[in-house]
Order: C-alpha cells, then sequence, then structure tokens
C-alpha cells in the first residue's frame, strides 16, 4: 500500500502532492514500483496537524481519486475517519476505507456496511492532537485484542462482513516507543483474529527514537528493517512512502520462508 497525501503538512510527504498532476504521477510512479494500493489521504493525522472541513477534505481527494481511477484499475483506499469522505470517495472509485479511528465516528459503521468494501479498523488510543501525551496500557498487545474484539463485533453488528475486516495495530496512535516495540515483537498474537493484518511502519517517529534522528528521510533503512520484522510475524499489508525498497526487502523475507 503507497502513500498518497494530497495534504499540505504530513509528516513526509505533506505539500509534495497537493495538485492533482503531481498526486498522480507518483500514484503512477507507486503503481509501477508494484504497489497494489493507493492510500490516499485528505487530512494529516500529525499531532498538532490542522483539522479539515468535510467539504475541503472531500475536494482534495475526490480529485485525485478520479484522476488515478481513470488512468488504472489499481486498488485506491480512501485514509479518512469521517463517513462523508468515505462515502464520496468510494463514489469517486475507492474500494477500501482506511480509518486510523477504527469506524468510531458517528455513521461510520453504517456507511462503510452500505458500501460493501473492505475497511481497515485500526487502533489509536485518544485522538491525534493530544494522543502522544501520555499513552497508559495495561498490556498493550492484551489492550489492542481486546479493542479488536469489540470493534468486529459492532461492524458485524453494523452489517459489515467479517471477511472485508483488515486489523491494524497503529504503530505511533497513542503508544511510547515502549508500546511500539512491544506491538513489533508480538504482532504474531494478532493472528488470533484469523483476518488480514496491515501495518504502518514507514518512517515513522518510533524509527526516528531508536536512531536517534529527527528527520524522517533518514528513515529509509530503519523502516525496511520493521517492515521485515513485522512480515516475519504476520503482516499481510504495508503502508509505506517507498513501494520498490519495501517490495524488495518483502521479496527476500517471502523467499526464505518459502524454504523447506
Ligand atoms: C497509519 C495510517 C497507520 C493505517 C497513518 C503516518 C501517519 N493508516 N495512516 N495505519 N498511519 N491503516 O503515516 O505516519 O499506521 S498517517
Amino acid at each position: 500500500m503507497g502513500v498518497l497525501n494530497t495534504t499540505p503538512d504530513s509528516f513526509f510527504d505533506g505539500g509534495k502532492f497537493n495538485s492533482v498532476k503531481s498526486a498522480l504521477q507518483q500514484a503512477l510512479l507507486m503503481c509501477q514500483q508494484g504497489a497494489d494500493i493507493i492510500d490516499v489521504g485528505g487530512e494529516s493525522t500529525r499531532p498538532g496537524a490542522k483539522e479539515v472541513s468535510v467539504s475541503d477534505e472531500i475536494k482534495r481527494v475526490v480529485e485525485v481519486i478520479a484522476a488515478i481511477r481513470q488512468e488504472t484499475e489499481v486498488c485506491i483506499s480512501i485514509d479518512t475517519s469521517k463517513p462523508e469522505v468515505m462515502l464520496a470517495a468510494v463514489n469517486a472509485g475507492a474500494s477500501l476505507v482506511n480509518d486510523v479511528n477504527g469506524l468510531r465516528a458517528y455513521g461510520a459503521l453504517e456507511v462503510c456496511a452500505d458500501l460493501n468494501v473492505p475497511v481497515c479498523v485500526m487502533h489509536m488510543q485518544g485522538e491525534p492532537r493530544t494522543m502522544q501525551a501520555n499513552p497508559v496500557y495495561n498490556d498493550v498487545v492484551d489492550d489492542i485484542k481486546l479493542f479488536f474484539e469489540q470493534r468486529i463485533k459492532s461492524c458485524c453488528d453494523a452489517g459489515i462482513k467479517r471477511e472485508n475486516i483488515i486489523l491494524d495495530p497503529g504503530f505511533g496512535f497513542g503508544k511510547t516507543l515502549e508500546h511500539n516495540l512491544q506491538l513489533l515483537k508480538r504482532l504474531d498474537e494478532f493472528q488470533i483474529f484469523n483476518l488480514p493484518l496491515l501495518v504502518g511502519l514507514s518512517r515513522k517517529s518510533m524509527l526516528g527514537k531508536i536512531l536517534n534522528d529527527d528527520v524522517p528521510e533518514n528513515r529509509l533503512f530503519a523502516s525496511l528493517a520493521a517492515a521485515v520484522l513485522a512480515r516475519t510475524r504476520g503482516a499481510n499489508l504495508f503502508r509505506v512512502h517507498d513501494v520498490k525498497a519495501t517490495l524488495d526487502a518483502l521479496k527476500v523475507c517471502d523467499a526464505i520462508n518459502g524454504v523447506q
């Protein structure tokens, strides 16, 4: 899954792809490099980022989704927590909803059930603005397992098919470095749900903390290491900024896993 932010303020690619033309170019490049999904986002979830109005977010993402849809048949996902944006994006050609808020906004479950598309349910403690202030867990893996259980039940009760659910523990969303490391180390425990697992580790600040490097541009190699570690623990989908590099790393991983 290649990341395509149409936002001016995302932490890594913010401002790079905020014209439809440059966003489309980047989407096509990621497709060429082997992306199966392009994840289009119109609102930064970075701590302290400005909130975007529904109509602005719709305008940003719909233009880009329509442009990609015209050029390729790649699966487009919409990275949003707002039901109105989910609806507009799917009508414009998206076929997957990626919600960092786990479909907890009012009306999100119902819209996704109606749209009958796969949904990525991500775990986040708190809300983006304040989530890194003081995240607390009893046991981060067990707590997120419980969250997944409850969200899967809410999804199914609302009419979302179980086979349409993808789970994501939400690296960096209301988690300390220690929490993130626990999650990565014990990622295989989420296999109990028998659902696809998505991870977003690409260039995140948890890697910056390990490297002691504040600059996201310097985190590619760490991102590849993290992707490989997640793969060996059962991750199926990888939300990344660097498609070719990640795919190469994962190919090596899978080749070795295939050896008897
Ligand atoms: C994630 C995401 C993630 C899913 C972002 C960033 C922050 N969606 N959207 N999982 N992260 N599903 O890229 O650092 O981890 S935005």
